[in-house]
């Protein structure tokens, strides 16, 4: 079984004071040797206490980077055997069985998302809500607002809206929205997305740390279950300069529409 050159994992290669905390590193660090291929599929990684002692850190902190890993799906424990580099990613996703989040799109690129929740909780509905949503007037909505960063660099405000059956506390909301659906059952497989250009204003520019009247991308996303039911409304403004983001994303949005 291949193993890697032990010294990949020496915390020279990838410690840098003052740039997060060590899992955070030793993560990205592990993800971009798998991108560059210094980590090739079905390579075995050194076993949690080995990988603690090469890289001079505890054995929580390798832990919490591996898990991450799996979760990610770019590394696969097996049980008995240990743990393994994955066949790339993008295989799975090119299924169109789930959309891209945020929180994937970022990961897949090394980075390490994070999210400032500006507001959460249930609502009544407006009327865009009600029409996108296809939710009475007399019902309430869940609602959830975020700053979305990127290793700690603002990239996006969104503001998201939800039947309440399908978000019925949005306050529960830590990480990943769409995992925190995904683990209550429930799986939008498909957006419609409008893109358009916005000027940010002051409150906005504030947040997301740019000038008042910048030019930034608005995108509504209406995002549907495999049955057709729309469940997601969210109006998001991206910083421009990641707009490959955005037009990576429509792809997986809409496979049928890049097919033909
Ligand atoms: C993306 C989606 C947004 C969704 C969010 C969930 C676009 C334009 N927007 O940013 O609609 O709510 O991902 O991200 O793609 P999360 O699971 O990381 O919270």
């Amino acid at each position: 079984m291949p193993r890697p050159d032990d010294s990949l994992f020496h915390p020279a290669n990838w410690f840098r004071e003052g740039h997060g905390p060590r899992y955070e590193q030793l993560y990205r660090h592990i993800v971009a040797a798998i991108g560059e291929g210094t980590l090739a599929p079905a390579v075995q990684i050194p076993p949690e206490r080995d990988l603690a002692e090469l890289a001079e850190v505890s054995r929580v902190t390798v832990r919490k980077a591996v898990a991450q890993l799996v979760e990610d799906g770019r590394l696969e424990q097996r049980r008995g055997a240990g743990t393994f580099v994955r066949l790339p990613k993008a295989r799975q996703e090119n299924s169109h069985s789930t959309l891209v989040s945020f929180t994937d799109y970022m990961r897949q690129r090394g980075k390490v998302p994070t999210s400032r929740i500006l507001s959460a909780g249930l609502h009544a509905p407006k009327p865009d809500e009600q029409q996108s949503l296809g939710i009475m007037a007399s019902s309430r909505v869940a609602r959830i607002e975020r700053l979305r960063s990127a290793d700690g660099v603002p990239m996006a405000l969104e503001y998201s809206s939800w039947p309440p059956d399908i978000l019925p506390d949005p306050e529960a909301v830590k990480g990943s929205l769409y995992d925190h659906i995904r683990a209550l059952g429930h799986v939008p497989t498909h957006a419609v997305q409008r893109v358009s250009a916005a000027n940010l204003k002051v409150s906005e520019a504030q947040l997301l740390n740019m000038e008042a009247g910048q030019a930034v991308l608005r995108i509504d996303r209406t995002g549907y279950l495999a049955s057709g039911r729309p469940v997601e409304f969210t109006r998001g403004l991206y910083r421009s300069d990641i707009y490959d983001f955005i037009a990576e994303l429509r792809l997986d949005a809409s496979p049928t529409d890049n097919q033909g």
